[in-house]
């Protein structure tokens, strides 16, 4: 079976491919135009997909009809149409748990970032503005005692809750499809409405998978039900925010600040003016990024396309309905 792998991963996973006797490959030119991906596609059986450019529609699965599997290196799966999918016996998998810790990681460091307006500070120091002492120039605001609102508190939003409780002894509300027990009774934490959620959080903070009718959730109605001193996290998926209306949230007052990992749309314009702000700390979608969350991921989609080869379910798949058709 011929594996396209789109980009280097760690090579943990590679060798796993390997071993179990599939045969990889990887191009030598990592930014493939979308023709090249797609007649890469073309000539193989299974792909491991690295990075959330390339959709998987249905002029993809009709483009492709080989395609047999698809192992996602991400846990999110938004860029893959699962209904279309499922209609051809295509599982996908993905990587939840092994980026949990990472990707809540940068939650957090975005939360105190913004309190402490780090991003904008340390601009002032690179650019040679220090400045003389001023006891009230860009104060930042503590966190202890306040309130998180986590959007999605599934894996990672528990994890993001259990170091905001522990650090800050914050207490916890959330908004979810489902209740979740576990953070309930370690974290105290309570099910609020969505308007709750929106109203009552000091931080809030976006951990949900998104899904397209999610797009622009957080617009200037939802900005402006929020707290002044309210702080908006977004590590999951730039679509959930409307950046303009974010940018105007920010600078009029309705909102105490942004931390984004993640844009609308991503990469971010480099003259987008939410960049200047100083109430604002902006990554390039790293939240997964380190030694370990990574080559968890490799060995996670690795694990999914021997299952898969073997004749077995995916230990980790987006679409386990596709193993009742
Ligand atoms: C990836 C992510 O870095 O897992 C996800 O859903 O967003 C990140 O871990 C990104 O998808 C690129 O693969």
């Amino acid at each position: 079976m011929k594996v396209f792998v789109n980009k280097r991963i760690p090579e943990i996973g590679i060798h796993m491919l390997e071993d179990a006797g599939l045969e990889v490959f990887i191009p030598e030119n990592e930014n493939l135009s979308h023709d090249e991906w797609l007649s890469y596609c073309k000539s193989s059986d299974a792909i491991l997909s690295v990075g959330g450019d390339y959709k998987y529609d249905k002029d993809f699965f009709d483009e492709c009809p080989n395609i047999k599997a698809i192992a996602l290196f991400s846990v999110g799966f938004d860029h893959v149409d699962i209904k279309e999918a499922n209609q051809r016996n295509i599982p996908v998998g993905n990587t939840p748990d092994v980026l949990s810790k990472a990707t809540s990681d940068v939650a957090f460091l975005l939360m105190q970032s913004v309190a402490r307006r780090a991003s904008y500070n340390f601009e002032k120091v690179k650019t040679g503005n220090w400045g003389s002492f001023d006891p009230l120039h860009a104060l930042g605001q503590e966190l202890y005692g306040k309130t998180l609102g986590v959007f999605g508190l599934g894996r990672i939003g528990f994890e993001m809750a259990k170091k905001a409780q522990k650090a800050f002894d914050m207490n916890i509300i959330y908004h979810n499809r489902h209740h979740n027990e576990e953070a309930e009774n370690e974290l105290n934490a309570r099910y609020v409405s969505f308007d709750e959620l929106i109203e009552n959080s000091d931080v809030l903070s976006i951990h949900a998978n998104f899904k397209p009718e999610q797009k622009e959730l957080f617009n200037a109605e939802i900005f402006g039900k929020m707290k002044p001193n309210a702080i908006f996290v977004n590590t999951a998926r730039g679509g959930f925010h409307h950046q303009k209306d974010l940018y105007e949230a920010l600078t009029s007052g309705k909102i105490w600040g942004a931390g984004l990992d993640v844009t609308n749309p991503e990469p971010i314009y480099k003259d987008d003016p939410i960049l200047e702000l100083s109430n604002v700390c902006v990554l390039p979608h790293i939240g997964s990024a380190t030694i370990e969350a990574r080559n968890g991921m490799s060995k996670l989609a690795a694990e999914n396309l021997i299952a898969f080869v073997k004749g077995e379910k995916m230990p980790h798949c987006a679409n386990p309905d596709v193993y009742n058709n």
